[in-house]
């Protein structure tokens, strides 16, 4: 239908024009209507696919509900927290080997010290305590328990010395120093100290 410039524009014509072109408009409202409400299930809380903000929010708070009662059960057996990890100061002496099993037995190893820090708050506890560096396996290649190598060390001047070749264990001796560390004959019995990270 040619709307605009056919030869036959009488009223009756433009207004049967006008009333086409009106139900059109409506048509598309009513589509866009039709679409919108079809796709409200996807933004609706009540589905049980998409949890809505609130039922997250509450999920993640029963999580760290669960974390902060764990962290008070450590705290209330003695561990103590220092920047993301737990540390537990034995109150007996044993060999490094023994030393590692306790550790090991409460879900922890023997402290590894990372940074300056944790330096300074390990050589705090006790003198002469064990922690969890090793030359076992390869003579003067310190590993941590975990099987890397030391990022940083404190080593006390002229250590570690492996005296009478037989010193393959780390321990906190100098402990007024910064550099404290010594190794000492794993067989001796010491304090140590095991760590947990959270
Ligand atoms: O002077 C450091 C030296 O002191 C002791 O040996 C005399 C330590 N030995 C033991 O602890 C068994 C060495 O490890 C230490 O290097
Ligand atoms: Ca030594």
């Amino acid at each position: 239908m040619d709307c605009e410039n056919g030869a036959d524009t009488s009223t009756s014509k433009r207004k049967l024009c006008r009333l086409v072109a009106l139900s059109f408009a409506l048509l598309c409202i009513l589509q866009a209507t039709l679409n919108i409400s079809l796709r409200l299930p996807f933004y609706s809380s009540d589905t049980t696919t998409t949890p809505d903000c609130e039922a997250i929010i509450k999920n993640l708070t029963k999580e760290e509900d669960i974390k902060m009662n764990e962290l008070a059960r450590y705290i209330q057996q003695g561990w103590i927290y220092f920047k993301h990890s737990l540390y537990y100061v034995s109150s007996t002496e044993n060999t490094w080997n023994d030393s590692r099993e306790d550790c090991l037995q409460r879900g922890a190893d023997l402290v590894i010290i990372n940074s300056r820090e944790e330096q300074n708050f390990i050589r705090e506890f006790k003198n002469r305590t064990w922690i969890g560096l090793t030359d076992a396996e390869k003579e003067q290649t310190w590993k941590w328990v975990d099987g890397t190598t030391p990022t940083i060390s404190f080593w006390y001047i002229g250590e570690p010395n492996n005296v009478d070749g037989g010193e393959d264990c780390g321990e906190i001796y100098f402990y007024k120093r910064e550099n404290s560390w010594n190794d000492a004959p794993c067989g001796r019995k010491n304090v140590w100290i095991c760590e947990k990270n959270l």
